[in-house]
């Protein structure tokens, strides 16, 4: 019997660490002694474990996944012995190998034999849900079954990292299989989470959503006095439901709940049927969509605000509420989550930001929200993303404490003025010797003194700024 320890690094997960729980199966089964932790703890830290396992996330999450992967080196015998895994570690194999002598295990585990002699494909293992009671952190969908219907994906979007992660797009075990198994060890389920990558692809999706229904998720179907829903939550691909209009009767038996969508990119076809879709599901009573949007990839901001502009005016013409989910592009190789492309402004996605911070990351469906935060045109949507952080923030507080000054100074620039002076605030926001640097510069002086009251950090809300006045 073996003592095995994993490791999820802590940085924030939204849902449970599914690889993780994959190997813990595969441990238990094999009689070994499996213990889950989140990130770093001493206590763990002073056992002896034959093998640790250290799963990876988003790539932007590597550096925090490294100092997890030293922090447990002294645990075990050898560093091989530490086995890394999981999206970041597939996407920057090197960036772990350059700085630890772990085993990185990289892709899907779909052969036997990867973690040890005949070890089965830990893809196609029912992941043991148990280890998730031994942690203090609140996941989501604990009580849904995780599923996937397909790996891979039909499309090859640039900016998407699934195309490296799983090249081939294929069917995977029966779902009914799936949930089968999940129910036998870990009991019913109240929701489901599809988490395929664009589920509408595969030949015969009708089918599988017919035994979606099958499985007791059918609209109003409850368990427990609660409703039942079904997340697909990548996403489903409107272009295939524009194609396909029965789809968005099939989608309809089933709770989907939100229904979200993608609207990436910006093309006359794509945003043509992205309308067509959501128009298509609305007469089937969807009425709450999430829509991601893409941006800072090639896309300019103009685009973006038109995007939104299409949702507010979908939402009025067929009384439905869409909430757009901004979702800023970050390279595949970006591990500080740094990117700004050639036609976005680091200031302008700082603003984004700000707006965005009091409503969890969604725009809300409402078209006065949309005026009041993004602004009523174009040219008011660049202001205000330029505008400093807190007078995005607290708008209402700062319309007379400043922001108006800010306001009259800034359209008194020219454009190319106002392009240098946004450069000059990225510079600014990375140099570590600002203040010093603020006090060499005379253009634009009254300006930056909006962002960096005397040269320092400015204020966050209108109470610090008050307490320091
Ligand atoms: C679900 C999901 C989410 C969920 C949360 C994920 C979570 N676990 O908390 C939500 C919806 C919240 C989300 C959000 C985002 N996501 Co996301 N998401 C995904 C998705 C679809 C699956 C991730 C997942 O959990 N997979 C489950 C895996 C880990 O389990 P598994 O399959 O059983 O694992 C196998 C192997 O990986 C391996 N393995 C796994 N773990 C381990 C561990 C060890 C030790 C070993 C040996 C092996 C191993 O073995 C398993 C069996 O074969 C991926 C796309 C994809 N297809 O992978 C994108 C993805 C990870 N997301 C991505 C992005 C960009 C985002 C967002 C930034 C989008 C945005 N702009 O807002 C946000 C960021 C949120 C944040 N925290 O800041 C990118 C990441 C790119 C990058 N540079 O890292 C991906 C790759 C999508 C893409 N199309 O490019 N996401
Ligand atoms: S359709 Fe979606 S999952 Fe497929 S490659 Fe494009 S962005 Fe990635």
């Amino acid at each position: 019997m073996s003592n095995i320890l994993l490791v999820e690094p802590d940085y924030r997960s939204k849902f449970p660490p599914l690889g993780l729980m994959r190997i813990s199966t595969y441990h238990k089964e094999r009689g070994d002694c499996v213990t889950f932790v989140r990130g770093r703890s001493p206590e763990k830290r002073e056992m002896h474990w034959h093998r640790v396992y250290i799963s990876s996330l988003f790539t932007w999450e590597l550096p925090r996944t490294v100092k997890t992967i030293l922090y447990y080196s002294k645990s075990v015998t050898s560093l091989k012995d530490i086995f890394v895994g999981g999206i970041g570690a597939t996407l920057q194999p090197e960036y772990i190998k350059k700085r630890v002598e772990c085993t990185v295990i990289e892709g899907q585990i779909e052969k036997r034999g990867v973690l040890g002699q005949n070890s089965p494909p830990i893809a196609h293992v029912i992941p043991d849900y148990s280890i998730l009671n031994s942690v203090d952190y609140n996941y989501e969908g604990a009580n849904a079954y995780f599923v996937r219907i397909t790996k891979g994906c039909v499309r090859n979007c640039k900016f998407c990292a699934v195309p490296k992660l799983e090249p081939e797009f294929g069917l995977l075990a029966p779902l009914e299989q799936q949930t089968d198994a999940i129910k036998k060890v870990h009991g019913v389920k109240q929701n489901l989470i599809v988490m395929d990558n664009n589920v509408l692809a595969v030949e015969g999706i009708k089918n599988h959503l017919r035994v979606i229904e099958e499985l007791g998720f059918t609209k109003g179907s409850k368990l427990n006095n609660r409703e039942r829903t079904v997340d697909f939550n990548q996403g489903i691909d409107a272009r295939l439901i524009a194609a396909e209009p029965e789809l968005s009767e099939a989608l309809g038996r089933i709770p989907v709940k939100p229904i979200r969508l993608a609207f990436d990119f910006v093309s006359p076809r794509m945003e043509r049927d992205y309308c067509k879709a959501i128009t298509l599901l609305s007469k089937q009573g969807f009425s709450a969509f999430t829509t991601y949007l893409l941006y800072n990839y090639n896309d300019t901001p103009e685009q973006f605000y038109n995007r939104l502009r299409i949702n507010t005016d979908l939402n009025e013409k067929l009384g439905i509420r869409i909430s757009g989910f901004p979702m800023r592009y970050i390279p595949i190789s970006d591990t500080k989550r740094g990117y700004v492309s050639s036609k976005w402004k680091w200031r302008w996605l700082r603003g984004i930001q700000c707006v965005l911070q009091a409503t969890r990351g969604l725009v809300s469906p409402n078209s006065e929200f949309v005026q009041a935060a993004f602004g009523k045109n174009t040219d008011e949507f660049f202001e205000i993303l330029s505008m400093p952080d807190r007078y995005i923030v607290y708008r209402e507080h700062y319309k007379t404490h400043g922001a108006k000054e800010w306001l009259r100074k800034f359209r008194s620039l020219s454009v190319p003025d106002k392009n240098e002076f946004l450069e000059l605030l990225e510079r600014l926001n990375k140099d570590g010797n600002r203040k010093q640097t603020i006090a060499t510069i005379r253009k634009y002086r009254s300006l930056i003194e909006h962002y960096y009251p005397n040269g320092e950090t400015a204020p966050h809300t209108p109470e610090e700024e008050q307490a320091i006045s």
